[in-house]
């Protein structure tokens, strides 16, 4: 395993992993990674030596109760705005006398929704969660056959969010070159475009992360919502009133009247939180500096980087691959 160096973000780091994790790794298939050296196979999909320690504690400890709300998504497709519209949006009578107290203002959604894998169980030490108050928010980039046991018996809810895959591919190529370390440098374009087409990406293959929580969707629907960032970017008010519903906490008339939905969707919009000082210059516990979450949130940037054909070899692969599974690209 590659040594690490004291100045690498620790999501980069290859060190500080469990004897389980570590001799499970040599039986995994693994491939060229995006931002760390490697990526391995586990149940299907692709992910990180350090993540995949995170996934293994979290499979083993993590225990869901029903009130609990997750937050899914393959990498990049928008996160960081869910996060942002569910804490709100949770929090909301919390902090309607005080927007100026609102938490969002200083810390980052990231700080504020944990990822279970990438923070929550990151470290060695398995977290106590059990004192938080309930509904706990969560996050998870896990495709559905790979969550910890718990959370698919537990009845809670799960949130998942969509993003046409261009988008995403060039989303996480930029991120991916901005976490690389200088001394490898970036990944060419083309590259990681042979990378994401053969299924092999952080959480990847895309297409069946995004069919495993479809189906789950079509199955439960009062379980799990599917949401698309560009029906998001549309309609935000419709969308931020459809997840009140969802998650049983639907908006009062006064409410409907007074502008709470319009003043969450204005605090989450990607200007708002693109400007604050904590997501310009500020650091999560992981390393990564919080810019790096706000790029353009723009729909159909793919365009400013991929040729017409880079672009039709993605819908290629996913209408082969998501042909018959009712998902509509
Ligand atoms: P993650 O999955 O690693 O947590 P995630 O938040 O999904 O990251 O990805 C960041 C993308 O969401 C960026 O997209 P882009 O590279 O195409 O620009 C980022 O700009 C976008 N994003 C962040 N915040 C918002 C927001 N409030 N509204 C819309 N898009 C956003």
């Amino acid at each position: 395993m590659a040594p690490s160096q004291p100045s690498q973000a620790k999501y980069l780091r290859e060190d500080d992993i469990s004897r389980k994790c570590r001799d499970l790794l040599p039986s995994l298939p693994h491939e060229k990674g995006w931002i760390t050296p490697s990526l391995h196979q586990y149940q299907g999909f692709w992910v990180a030596p350090k993540l995949l320690n995170g996934i293994l504690a979290c499979q083993d400890n993590f225990q869901a109760q029903k009130t609990d709300i997750f937050i899914i998504t393959a990498p990049k497709s928008g996160t960081t705005w869910l996060k942002a519209i569910l804490f709100c949006l949770l929090n909301r009578a919390k902090y309607s006398g005080s927007m100026q107290q609102h938490p969002l203002l200083t810390q980052s959604p990231h700080d504020l929704v944990p990822f279970l894998e990438l923070k929550l169980y990151f470290g060695q030490e398995i977290p106590n969660l059990t004192s938080l108050p309930p509904p706990r928010l969560f996050a998870t980039h896990v495709p559905y056959q790979s969550l910890p046991q718990s959370v698919k018996d537990s009845g809670c809810k799960l949130v998942y969010l969509y993003r046409n895959p261009k988008d995403t591919f060039v989303s996480l190529w930029h991120f991916a070159n901005k976490l690389r370390s200088k001394e490898t440098g970036g990944m060419p374009l083309g590259e990681c475009l042979d990378a994401f087409c053969q299924g092999v990406s952080p959480f990847g293959p895309f297409w069946d992360h995004a069919q495993g929580y479809h189906n789950m969707s079509l199955e439960m629907p009062d379980r799990v919502l599917f949401l698309r960032y560009e029906d998001m970017k549309e309609g935000p008010h419709g969308h931020v009133k459809r997840l009140a519903d969802f998650l049983g906490c639907p908006f009062a008339e006064e409410e409907l009247r007074d502008g709470t939905v319009d003043g969450i969707v204005r605090m989450c919009s990607f200007d708002s939180l693109s400007m604050l000082e904590v997501n310009k210059s500020g650091k999560l516990s992981t390393g990564q500096e919080t810019k790096s979450y706000f790029r353009k949130g723009e729909v159909g940037d793919w365009m400013n980087y991929m040729s017409v054909e880079m672009g039709e070899r993605i819908d290629r692969v996913m209408q082969e691959k998501m042909h018959g599974s009712g998902l509509k690209l």
